[in-house]
């Protein structure tokens, strides 16, 4: 994956340490300069970015809520007797619950994601709240293939991905990502995808840029991890935070930019930056219903109902296998 998805909500470090390191010093010595916005998610970050979930500007997750709560029984009719819910990414079973809750059917519950700590607290408040459900976390990065727990094999299986996480990869990436779930979901499964919509620019820009300055904070805490983790000397007061969206792609970029010429040091390497140049952090794709549809089905998805409140979809596809 080149630009690699965030695989973790409030993960510690998401990857080895060597890992980090050559992915940042690939990153800061290619054309354009960016970094893998999977990195955000250090535990200061996951903080900031559970504080933007609460932001008036950033619509996403409680329209998403809203949405998943109005609609949970029409949704969970479509899973079959007896499933397993397979949550990929799932740090925090906040929006799971609302299925579960909606679904007795429900046998097991499996949130797969790469910050252990955090899968194993929720998962022993899960089984006290329902006391029924088979609750195996799996501490894998879902976006690589991972074995399932052997107690849910042969039970059928339903994909739950939502906060508009998929925006995140390249869409070459949503892609791939939709044809690894099929694969690991199986023909005929259902997959509920959770998507942020094509909408007003304005909107979207103060979802981005909002007026407390969070996603700011968030955006430049990469620095801040990469000065803590690989001894760099950013000064944090000479990058500034621009996110803007690009119409011509359909998405908000996110970038740092370097607010005068520079020299960095960063594990050892020496960076330079021109006056105004910029790393890029991240992209988050918006996708109209139809786009959305178009992109499941070429990855081996039917769509199968869409539920919107016209800022974030919900999608619920079934997995058709490859044609
Ligand atoms: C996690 N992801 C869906 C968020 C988004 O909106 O793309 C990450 C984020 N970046 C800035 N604000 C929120």
């Amino acid at each position: 994956m080149t630009r690699a998805v965030r695989t973790a909500r409030r993960a510690a470090p998401t990857a080895p340490a060597n890992a980090f390191a050559t992915d940042v010093i690939a990153g800061l010595t290619s054309k354009p300069k960016h970094l893998p916005p999977k990195y955000f998610y250090d535990l200061a970050g996951s903080a900031l970015f559970e504080r933007i979930t609460q932001l008036p500007e950033y619509y996403p997750t409680r329209c998403e809520l809203a949405l998943l709560r109005d609609n949970a029984p029409a949704i969970a009719s479509l899973f079959p007797p007896g499933c397993t819910l397979i949550e990929f990414g799932g740090g925090s079973s906040r929006k799971a619950r609302i299925l579960l809750g909606a679904a007795a059917t429900i046998e097991a519950y499996v949130p797969v994601d790469i910050s252990g700590d955090f899968l194993q607290q929720d998962a022993a408040q899960l089984r006290r709240d329902f006391p029924r459900l088979g609750v195996h976390p799996l501490v894998e990065d879902f976006t690589k293939a991972f074995a399932l727990p052997g107690a849910i094999a042969a039970l059928p299986r339903v994909g739950f991905f939502p906060g508009s996480t998929i925006g995140n990869f390249e869409p070459h990436e949503a892609c791939q990502f939709l044809r690894h779930a099929g694969a690991m979901l199986g023909d005929g499964a259902v997959f509920v995808v959770g998507v942020d919509l094509v909408k007003d620019d304005k909107i979207l820009y103060r979802a981005y840029n909002d007026a407390e300055g969070v996603t700011a904070k968030f955006n430049l805490n990469l620095l801040t991890r990469i000065n803590r983790e690989l001894g760099a000397d950013f000064d944090l007061g000479a990058f500034e935070h621009h996110a803007f969206y690009n119409a011509k792609h359909n998405r908000i970029e996110m970038h740092l930019a370097s607010t005068r010429r520079q020299k960095v040091r960063v594990n050892g390497t020496t960076i330079d930056f021109r006056a105004g140049e910029t790393i890029h952090t991240e992209n988050s794709y918006k996708y109209t219903i139809e786009s959305f549809q178009a992109l499941a089905r070429g990855s081996g998805w039917s769509p199968l109902k869409t539920w919107s409140d016209g800022m974030v979809g919900i999608h619920a596809l079934q997995r058709t296998g490859e044609r």
